[in-house]
This record gives C-alpha cells, structure tokens and sequence, in this order.
C-alpha cells in the first residue's frame, strides 16, 4: 500500500522542521465493475459464438481485445440474489445464507467493497441492487438503485433520501447516474469502486426505443435442440421455462390478440407498461405492430409458432444488450477521455447466464452449461496481457479475492473463492482448481418460478455429474467432450462407472472442502425418505 491521501502524515513531519511533509498518494488501481443481469455468455460476441456474429457487442468485446476473456466462467448457485451475495463476500450460498431469492441479505455482513473503503477508496453502486430493498449499512458510500427487480421503463429509483421515479429507460439511467458520479463527483484524490449494475437483459426484455426494430426480421438459428423431449433427463422434463408453453404471450413476447388489435395476449403484470408514458407506450408497440400483424395473420402450426416465439425473445433480449453494449461503450470512452483508462481495472460479468432457446427454454437455474456459464471479461493495461485467453476454471467466489489481492489488502480466511490475478496476468497457480462445485436451492412453482428441483453437482473439464433431489430425485452424467449439449444422461452407462465413481468421490471431497452439509450426502441413497424431506423444507 502505497498509501492513503485521507490518512493523517505521519507524526514525523510535524516534529522535524528540516524534513518538508511528505504528500502520500494513494496509487492503488481504481475498479469499475459492470454486471448486468442474465446475460449469457452465448450474446457475446468476444466468446466467439453464433449469436454474437450475428448480434455482435462491440463494446464488451473492447474489454476482451484490452484484456482478458475468462473462457472458463461459472456461477455457484444459478439465480439473481445469491449470486449477488457470493460475489460481493466470496463465498457459497449455503456459507453466506442466501440461498433462494426473496430471502434478506444482511448488508452489515462483510464484502470487499466496504473493505475497500475502510481502506481509503471511495465506493459507489448504481442500478440493481436486488439483495433487499436498499444497499444501507452495506458500507458502499454512495448508491442509487432500481426498487427490487427493477423497470424497464420510468423505473422507481432508490437513494439514501427516498424514492423517485425517472423518467427514461433504465439502462441509459443506469449508465448516466455513473457517469455523473464519475465526471462531477468522485474525489480525484482517492481511488474508487464504481459498480455499474444493469437491470438489463432481464426477463420481460424490454430494449430502448431506438432499439426495437433492430432486429426484427433477422433470423437467428435455431439451438439444434430447441425441441427437446428430456428423455433420460426427469428433472429437464419437470421445469416450466420453456419458450413455446411457458413464456407469457403478451408481457414477454409482445404478442397481440388479432390483426389490427393493439390488445396484449397474457399480460399478468401490467405495471412494466402502465408506467411508460403515452408517448413511448406508442413508440414500442406501434414498432412491433406489422410483426404482430403478420404473425396473428399467419395460419402457423404449433411448430411455427414455437420457432416465431424464438425469433421474437430474440429480437428482445438482444433488443436489450445493445443498450448494455452501448453503456459500457461509454464507461470505457470516459476511462480514455478522463486519462484513467491506465489505472483502471474494467470487469464485465452477469449474475449468471440463461438460456436462449437451448432444450427449448429461457431462464437460468439448471447446472447445465448456458446458465452455469456466466461471462466474466477483465482489463488492466500493462498488467493483464492485452487480447488473452484464460482457459483456467474461474467462478464468482472469486471476485472477492481479486479485488482485495489488487487493493493491496489482505486475504480473508472466510473467502472460499481465490484471486484471480495470477490467472489474469500469467499462468495460473500450479494448485489452481480443477473442477467446480455448484448447488442450486429454489424450488418453487407457479408463475415466474419456473419449478426447477434443487440439485448440486460438479464439472471438470471433461465431465459433469449432478445430483437432483427434493422434487425429482435423479444422478444425471454427461460427457462434455462428445456431447456438450448435454442430452445424453449416461449415469446407468456401464462403460462409465468408474469415471462416474470418481466424479462422485472428488464431488463428496468438494462438500467437505467448501463445507456444505446441506442437501443429502453424496454417498446416500436417492429419494430416500430423509433426502425427499430435505429437500421439499
Ligand atoms: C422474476 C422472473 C422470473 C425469474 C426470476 C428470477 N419473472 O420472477 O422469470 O426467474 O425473476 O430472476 S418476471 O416475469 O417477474 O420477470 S433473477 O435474475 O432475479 O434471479
Ligand atoms: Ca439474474
């Protein structure tokens, strides 16, 4: 540590009058982290995908050619609020406690960003915050958040003095508290913590205005197993995402009633568009019109009408990157506008990935690859090697180290993630980890709950092995190398035992190393009584 601006100088230069006072700067790199919300790795066109050639994100991937691209990404736990809580304090949700939404983070545990601050940075959160209703007493000094999941539209903001609606689209207003807040009041004499957090591209994909039209008309390829049928798969078969039968017609897609009609199909909550104004209410559907005319016009079979619903969420959800894409296009004109860009760490992730269209579905939750993936993209010039690849298995419990690593701060026993530093700038650690573990806890069904039963499992880099219980009780195994889409459950394949065998002794090694009793033990029996018990508490 180099030292702190807002310390006092030392005692020493007030007693000798020959020595003039030292001016000690605080030199530590300033952190801008960006996360936006289910935003899956597959709409990035820095991971080289199909989508992303066709919806590129010019801007995220300026991170990837100033820096690193973390090929090897992944969440602990796939949903919004405990995914939020690992990252900011580095652990598992069964250590922190926040295992499913709804439940009430303590803001007074400890998180790096506080930590930070203790130390001499100034810290600022703008956007979503979604852990409880406000960042108070999380010691994150200065914030401006969405209300719970946040609004597209005119969204309800929260301060320390109250709430106010703005009016806008969320993620302009996201980007723009931030960049006030870094042009007019950050202290150039301290480091800083921005977090920019993006409500966006979060279900019902509502994109700005001057995106609406912007790919409608454009045909993105259909995921080869957008009509799955689950077979050998339980727990896939029981969910209620997918896009065909579960997404609501009117507040997801979009979708009218008849020919000329503006009146919405299925819309339970209408508050995301009672809140627009009339003018931008007119602006966004009067947009979507001759599409929705076509297609009610249309004599489409089921088939069609499921491949229509894909085009649609496409057009929505990618409606809504571009507008993420465009404020990280900002952030990073700034850092070179303002000189920073040198002494600045850029991070761009998501609080998990989600599904577009792969085994039918939206949503996230499952251990399969689109949601356990996340996209995590991290530059410091002159430190991180321009344009590199990290191949090393990296997930949100890591964070928390990194940061404090690069703040010149101390670890933290508690962490059970790791600093990604060495990673980042060279070879990763001789010991670096070689599988990750994972353990999902919301079963819920009903409306916008998506009934997926609580799992855990482990990946390494050639196979995953997951246990399902409560709901549906079942082992699935999966060859990623000769089957990356994940179809083929080959738990009962003779010719996989003893490599089933083993991923379930390093995954009951994992349970004892990260600590986590919760769930039934690996070695007991499925669906015995106490395992269907615990998981239906
Ligand atoms: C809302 C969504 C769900 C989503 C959860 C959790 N429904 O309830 O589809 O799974 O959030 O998302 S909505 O129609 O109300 O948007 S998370 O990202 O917050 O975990
Ligand atoms: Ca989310």
């Amino acid at each position: 540590l180099v030292g702190c601006a807002t310390a006092p100088p030392s005692t020493d230069a007030f007693v000798s009058s020959t020595v003039a006072p030292v001016v000690v700067v605080d030199k530590r790199p300033n952190i801008i982290f960006i996360m936006s919300d289910d935003h899956a790795q597959t709409a990035i066109s820095a991971y080289g995908t199909e989508i992303g050639k066709i919806a590129p994100t010019p801007n995220i991937d300026r991170i990837a050619r100033n820096g690193a691209v973390f090929e090897n990404s992944y969440v602990t736990n796939s949903l919004c609020g405990p995914s939020r809580a690992t990252m900011l304090t580095g652990m598992f949700s069964h250590m922190h406690g926040f295992t499913k939404n709804g439940q009430a983070f303590d803001n007074a545990s400890w998180n790096w960003v506080r930590e930070l601050g203790n130390s001499g940075y100034q810290t600022a959160l703008f956007g979503k915050w979604h852990l409880n209703y406000s960042p108070e007493g999380s010691g994150i000094q200065t914030w401006a958040v969405l209300d719970d999941q946040g609004k597209y539209y005119n969204p309800d903001i929260i301060t320390p003095k109250g709430r106010q609606v703005i009016e806008g689209y969320a993620t302009d207003i996201t980007t723009d508290l931030t960049i006030d807040w870094l042009t007019h009041q950050r202290k150039t004499d301290q480091p800083f913590v921005l977090m920019m957090h993006h409500k966006a591209p979060h279900r019902n994909f509502m994109p700005a205005i001057r995106h609406i039209q912007k790919y409608i008309g454009t045909e993105f390829p259909i995921p080869t197993n957008y009509f799955d049928h689950y077979d050998g798969r339980p727990a896939a078969a029981a969910q209620e995402m997918t896009i065909a039968q579960d997404m609501y017609e009117g507040h997801d897609l979009k979708m009218t009633t008849k020919e000329g009609s503006g009146e919405l199909r299925f819309n339970p909550w209408t508050d995301d568009f009672d809140r627009m104004t009339p003018a931008q209410r007119e602006a966004y559907f009067g947009a979507l019109q001759p599409s929705n005319d076509a297609m009610n016009s249309a004599d489409m079979s089921a088939r069609e009408m499921a491949i229509w619903k894909y085009q649609r969420y496409m057009d929505e959800y990618l409606g809504t990157v571009a507008a993420v894409d465009e404020s990280v296009g900002r952030v990073l004109d700034w850092l070179e506008r303002s000189g920073e860009m040198d002494n600045t760490i850029v991070v761009y992730t998501s609080d998990q990935g989600f599904y577009l269209g792969e085994h039918g579905w939206f949503d996230k939750r499952f251990m399969y690859e689109q949601s356990l993936r996340t996209p995590f993209l991290m530059q410091y010039p002159g430190h991180i090697p321009a344009g590199s690849r990290v191949e090393a298995p990296i997930q949100n419990i890591d964070y928390a180290a990194t940061f404090l690593d690069y703040a010149k701060l101390p670890p933290r026993a508690e962490i059970q993630g790791r600093s990604l530093r060495a990673a980042a700038e060279g070879p990763p650690p001789a010991d670096w980890r070689d599988a990750i573990y994972y353990h999902y806890y919301e079963y819920v069904r009903g409306p916008g709950n998506h009934a997926v039963s609580a799992h855990y499992g482990i990946r390494s880099d050639k196979y995953k092995l997951i246990r399902f219980y409560g709901h549906v009780n079942a082992w699935e195994f999966y060859d990623l190398a000769s089957d990356p889409d994940e179809m083929h459950n080959l738990i009962d394949d003779p010719a996989m035992q003893s490599q089933i065998d083993a991923m379930k002794r390093h995954l009951a090694d994992l349970r004892i190393h990260y600590r986590d009793n919760s769930g039934p033990a690996v070695a007991e029996p499925l669906a015995s009584p106490a395992a269907m018990a615990r998981g239906q508490r």
